[in-house]
């Protein structure tokens, strides 16, 4: 019998995965939120979700490791998607890619085009091509959380960060002023995986494509 590993996150994506998962017949032993365990049991003897760091599940299903995964678009991009079939936008863990500054920093006169700005994100790939469409130079900062603050203490101009309700950027007092990329996620399989074991995972990709709102 041919085996599934599902690669997910913690948070979010798995909130909104279970109602998927669900439709597809298959149920969690075990909540990965209360518990430690990284691998988790189904509901199928031959079907078990890992529980990875969201932007580790591109890398998990490149390699095979699980044979398919759910990543945020602003993942995907940023991994560049080698070696993965993207079939499905599942139209969850919805957001905007944005550009935030400082409320009353005027980030026209900052950008504009032959201007250098410094830019703190966890997003360096999708950054540094807006801004190079846009003609800006830029000094991208990688960081890996949050990026909200580095306006705030003098470490960047901008930000380019992911935003839903505005509620982090309102609290830190930093306004949105560019939309770099709508935000969903994606189902991704691994290439390999879809051949080999194709009558197992195509009727999953079925069952979540009708369940998509
Ligand atoms: O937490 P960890 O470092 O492990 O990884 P992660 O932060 O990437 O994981 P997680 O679970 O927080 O996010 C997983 C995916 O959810 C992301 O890759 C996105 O595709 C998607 N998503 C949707 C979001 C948001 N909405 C979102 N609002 N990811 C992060 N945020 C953050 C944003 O970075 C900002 O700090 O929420 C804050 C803004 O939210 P609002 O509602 O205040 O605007
Ligand atoms: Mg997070």
């Amino acid at each position: 019998m041919n085996h599934l590993t599902i690669a997910l996150s913690k948070g979010r994506i798995f909130d909104e995965t279970l109602p998927l998962l669900a439709a597809a017949d298959i149920v969690p032993a075990e909540n990965p939120e209360s518990s430690r365990k990284l691998i988790i049991e189904t509901n199928h003897d031959n079907i078990r979700l890992v529980i990875v760091r969201a932007s580790d599940v591109p890398t998990y299903v490149q390699y095979g490791a699980a044979d398919f995964g759910i990543a945020g678009k602003d993942v995907l991009i940023e991994h560049g998607g080698e070696g993965l079939y993207q079939p499905l936008d599942l139209k969850i863990a919805a957001c905007k890619m944005m550009v935030a500054v400082r409320e009353g920093f005027d980030y026209q006169a900052a950008a504009q085009a032959g201007s250098r700005l410094r830019v703190a994100t966890k997003y360096p790939n999708i950054a540094a091509a807006h801004f190079a469409a846009k003609g800006v130079h830029v000094d991208i900062i990688k960081l890996y959380g949050s990026m909200e603050l580095a306006p705030l203490v003098g470490l960047s101009d901008a930000i380019v960060d992911l935003v839903s309700t505005g509620s982090t950027l309102r609290a830190n007092r930093l306004q949105a002023v560019e939309h770099i990329v709508d935000i969903s996620s994606r189902l991704v399989v691994n290439k390999a995986a879809l051949k080999t074991k194709h009558d197992l995972i195509e009727p999953i990709i079925q069952t979540f494509a009708k369940a998509i709102v």
